[in-house]
């Protein structure tokens, strides 16, 4: 898959205005070259690749990198990279401008003239965004790892258990079943904490008759699942479940209009109408849904104001929410795949209000 990855990012190089391209963002690394280590800079010319790293790494880089040739900086990386560029007849040399910092800039700019530092946006970015056969199957594992630790976790939630009891008993079930991690801080926020979208679990005690929502995910391979599931211990009243169901109904009517071509706007503007039957609009501060692959968070932004289309392929969540201050909140969040003629939802855990006894 990495070659095919680089062949396309030589044909874009070639079309550019640049001559080469710098790579440092951790997601964008692993993906053009399979190396996994966490420090590594990759030049790719429309003919040539680079994963220039230091001692630490270079056992670990060739085995993951075949298609590059390893390169041990020594002791002074711009001195390597300047050498490596020059040789090439490099003049002008694209960096991804949303990643690197001004100080690196500045710094570099200083030691690499005459060469031209030239900001690029996106050029990984935007193959990252449509998935491969080996891309989906580690989102799906990654998936299944969360839930069955969700499942596992719903026995020992219990009035008197505090949240942030709950997120540990989950990222320890994630990395049992072989997660490297956890995708994010999981959220854990029940009572009032669950009118804050992305409250972190905390020390407060989980109540009888609170909503809890859960936010998780775990990484495989290196690859993010994200799911939410809201759940209350005892019986829910009126109020909640009408929240509930207004969420899920969103929800599903959203994620049956996931298709090649519609526009991230009206897939969010769908959950968005339906939540306004309700009233419940105004209570829905957040987009619908995002991108997920290497980063959790990544294109398409399924938002109101994204022109982006969905094509096949593309790994998106779809998750409507409703949070009201005193009430509580509700989200309900799962994964999906873009096909040709609907999605594939990667998340199996069951959409019924949970009320445990
Ligand atoms: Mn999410």
């Amino acid at each position: 898959m990495q070659n095919i990855r680089l062949r396309k990012i030589q044909n874009k190089i070639k079309s550019s205005e640049g001559d080469a391209l710098l790579i440092v963002k951790p997601e964008n690394r692993l993906y053009v070259s399979g190396f996994t280590g966490t420090s590594a800079f990759i030049v790719i010319t429309p003919l040539e690749s680079y994963l220039i790293t230091d001692f630490r790494y270079v056992e670990q880089a060739n085995k993951q990198a075949p298609e590059y040739t390893i390169v041990d900086y020594g002791s002074d990386f711009l001195a390597c990279l300047k050498k490596c560029l020059t040789e090439h007849n490099v003049k002008s040399l694209l960096f991804e401008e949303d990643y690197i910092t001004y100080a690196q800039f500045q710094s570099w700019q200083n030691s690499l003239q005459p060469i031209q530092l030239k900001p690029a946006k996106n050029i990984v970015e935007n193959l990252r965004v449509v998935k491969d056969k080996d891309e989906i199957e580690l989102l799906h594992k990654a998936t299944d790892i969360a839930e069955q630790s969700f499942r596992k976790v719903l026995n020992i939630i219990k009035p008197g258990i505090r949240e942030n009891e709950v997120a540990l008993e989950l990222e320890y079930q994630m990395r049992r079943l072989g997660a490297t991690g956890p995708s994010f801080e999981t959220i854990v926020a029940s009572g009032i904490r669950s009118s804050m979208p992305h409250g972190v679990a905390s020390d407060k005690i989980l109540q009888p008759c609170e909503f809890i929502i859960i936010d998780f995910g775990a990484v495989y391979g290196g690859y993010h699942s994200d799911l939410t599931r809201t759940i209350i211990i005892g019986k829910a009243n009126t109020e909640q479940r009408k929240v509930y169901r207004a969420v899920l109904e969103a929800q599903c009517k959203a994620l049956d209009a996931v298709k090649p071509g519609i526009t991230c706007h009206d897939l969010d503007d769908i959950a968005r109408k339906h939540l306004a039957k309700y009233g419940y609009d105004k209570f829905f501060g957040h987009s619908l849904g995002h991108g997920v692959g290497l980063a959790i968070h990544e294109k398409p932004k399924v938002s109101f104001g994204s022109e982006e289309i969905l094509l096949t392929g593309m790994a998106i969540t779809v998750e409507p929410g409703v949070y009201i201050s005193q009430i509580g909140g509700v989200r309900i969040e799962d994964l999906v795949i873009v096909t040709d003629h609907g999605c594939i939802n990667l998340t199996h855990l069951n959409k019924d209000l949970i009320e445990l006894n």
